[in-house]
Parts: structure tokens; sequence; C-alpha cells
């Protein structure tokens, strides 16, 4: 940044403008993708559950990504910031710990995975 002079009300606009703009992409915070793992021992209608209960699909969608999830092997279920994310991995997996099923559900940065 050099020193700002103030002559003509055109050249003070140029100045200024760049400094003025904010990038306001720099605000959003960091996003992270929550994923289920398949395995071998967890009931389909429990995961579709689950996919209901703590992602918010309806029984449709919840089967599509149960299928998808057990024939891929994984899935992305949603993106939120880190403490959602944190609070739905926890929420699905001690769910599953108590019904007494090895289901799995982690997170991942966006764009790391
Ligand atoms: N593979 C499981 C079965 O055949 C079903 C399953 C689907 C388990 C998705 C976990 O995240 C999962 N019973």
């Amino acid at each position: 940044m050099g020193t700002k002079k103030r002559s003509s009300p055109k050249e003070t606009t140029e100045l200024l403008l760049p400094e003025r703009q904010v990038d306001t992409r720099l605000n959003l915070p960091p996003l992270y993708t929550v994923y289920v793992l398949n395995d071998d021992y967890t009931p389909m209608d429990f995961v579709v559950e689950v996919l209901m209960r703590y992602f918010l699909m309806d029984q449709v969608v919840a089967t599509q990504m149960m299928l998808q999830i057990h024939q891929k092997g994984r899935a992305n279920c949603g993106f939120y910031t880190r403490e959602i994310a944190e609070t739905k991995v926890v929420q699905v997996n001690e769910y599953a710990r108590r019904n007494q099923y090895p289901l799995l559900c982690g997170m991942i940065e966006s764009g790391a995975e």
C-alpha cells in the first residue's frame, strides 16, 4: 500500500475501491462430510432408521442411501460445520452401540476426502 493522496473525486474513487471490497468467502467456516460405512452385521432396517432419525431423510431416500452404502462400502450423508458434524457422528455411533450393532459413522473435512 502506498500513500493515498486526496485529489480529484475520480482518482479518490479509484484509489479506495480495492480496499473497500470484502471477500465474503473468507468468512465461511469449513464444512465437514459425514459418512456412514458398510458392515456385515447391522440390519438394513436399522440403517434406514438411523438415516431418517439423524440425517432427516425420508424413507425412500434413506433406503436408497442404505443400499448405496451396502453396495459401495460407504456414502456421504451430509455436509455440516464442525460442531454439528461431530454431534451427528457421536449420536449415530452411540445409538448403534446402544443397540449392539457395529455401524460406524465418521467425518472428514470437505475437500480432503
Ligand atoms: N451390509 C448390511 C447387511 O447386509 C447392511 C448395511 C447397510 C450395514 C449399510 C451398514 O451402513 C450400512 N445387513
